[in-house]
């Protein structure tokens, strides 16, 4: 079935300026005085990222200290200071009921008591990161919810690549804030809007963690958007690793479309899902779009893939964009492998503007931490330029 077209595309006719609201947990109005309409980037800063500090992550059979630092978020908030790129303000909060049209009851009700089953199973846990080691694959079962704390970490996640500590609940829920606020506020009229905070959110599932990710921020924010009233919203994800979280939560739906550009799944994480045959699935079928490219591609092809991803989102009829905005294109990435330079951040931020979309950018991978908050900062700065 082929995508259903709608040649409006563009921006904005069916711009909902924040009515209903009906999302649960939704404050109303959606935009306080102290959030200006127009131009000028408008930042909701996680004040309690570095709450989540990993201490080491699985890999190849060893523990490695973590990639996903708090320093990287310090990178671009020093940054857009410098810069002067806009307002940074605290998110707004949200109840936790405001998560649900993403995530599950049972896995926000995990998530959230996580680290104190941990410790609860002795004291000396609590100097330790909780990762798990055992996972129902195919044949057993995740209907029934085990007592067993490890088993239930197993459960609901899918990698031992993203420790669970003592600040994990405290740091995602806080970013999700800032997801939601963003969100609202280009509901509101803002033209765009970032939520800068980690951990990031594209690989977390509806109930399930991993990738790093707890919250899935660009999932939260697409369906606040939906909420506040727009009806067809793209997601644009150019973080390096396919957006697994972000693609099966909104794989069924007709109204969220997604598209990424990424490493080729069969040898780049998350391995098993991103191939460009996921094209959705009832509802959802054709509004929904992998780009996997190889391993070592650089910015000619990498650009070339964005402007048919954008095509996609216009054909689509977006009303609004939410960019899952991973850093971790750059060629001085140690843990991917396309080699984006500095300079080409500016490009693509100039080419998201052109799509004329009231946006959200979310903040999820980037690792190079020394280049990430310039990196960051040049694609902002390339779309206010436009
Ligand atoms: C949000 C995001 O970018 N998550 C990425 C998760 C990737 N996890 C797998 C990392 C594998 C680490 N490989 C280490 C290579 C060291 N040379
Ligand atoms: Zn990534």
């Amino acid at each position: 079935m082929p995508r259903a077209f709608c040649t409006s595309g563009g921006s904005g006719g069916g711009r909902a300026s924040a009515h209903s609201g009906k999302m649960l947990g939704m404050p109303q109005p959606a935009l306080g005085a102290n959030q200006p309409k127009g131009f000028a980037m408008l930042t909701y800063y996680n004040h309690l990222h570095s709450d989540h500090e990993g201490k080491v992550e699985m890999f190849r059979g060893a523990l490695v200290p973590c990639f996903e630092v708090p320093a990287r978020v310090d990178r671009v908030l020093a940054e857009l200071k410098k810069r002067k790129l806009g307002t940074v303000l605290p998110p707004n909060p949200f109840d936790d009921s405001a998560l649900l049209g993403v995530h599950s009851q049972r896995y926000l009700d995990f998530l959230r008591d996580a680290w104190d089953d941990w410790v609860a199973l002795d004291p000396a846990n609590a100097k330790r990161d909780a990762l798990p080691s055992v996972w129902p694959v195919r044949t057993l079962r995740s209907d029934v919810l085990p007592a067993n704390f490890a088993a239930r970490m197993g459960l609901f996640s899918m990698d031992a690549g993203s420790p669970l500590t003592d600040g994990t609940w405290d740091a995602a829920r806080a970013g999700a804030d800032c997801a939601l606020s963003a969100a609202l506020a280009v509901a509101g009229g803002k033209r765009a809007a970032f939520a800068l905070t980690r951990p990031p959110g594209h690989h977390a599932g509806a109930d399930f963690f991993g990738g790093y990710c707890f919250l899935n921020n660009a999932a939260l924010a697409a369906q606040a958007l939906r909420e506040q009233g727009l009806e067809r919203v793209a997601i644009l994800d150019i973080d390096y690793h396919h957006g697994n979280g972000t693609q099966a939560i909104f794989y069924e739906r007709a109204d969220v479309y997604y598209t990424s550009i990424h490493g080729d799944p069969s040898t780049e994480f998350p391995f098993y899902l991103g191939y460009a045959d996921e094209l959705g699935a009832g509802a959802g079928l054709g509004f929904n779009r992998n780009w996997p490219l190889p391993r070592g591609s650089g910015f000619e092809v990498w650009h070339a893939t964005l402007q048919q991803a954008l095509q996609g989102i216009a054909e689509f009829g977006a009303q609004a964009l939410v960019v899952s905005l991973g850093l971790d294109t750059f060629v001085g990435d140690p843990i991917a492998g396309f080699t984006l330079q500095t300079r080409d951040f500016l490009q693509v931020g100039a080419d998201l503007a052109r799509a004329g979309l009231p946006t959200v950018f979310v903040f999820e991978g980037g690792y190079a931490v020394a280049d990430v908050g310039v990196n960051a900062v040049n694609v902002l700065e390339g779309f206010e330029r436009g």
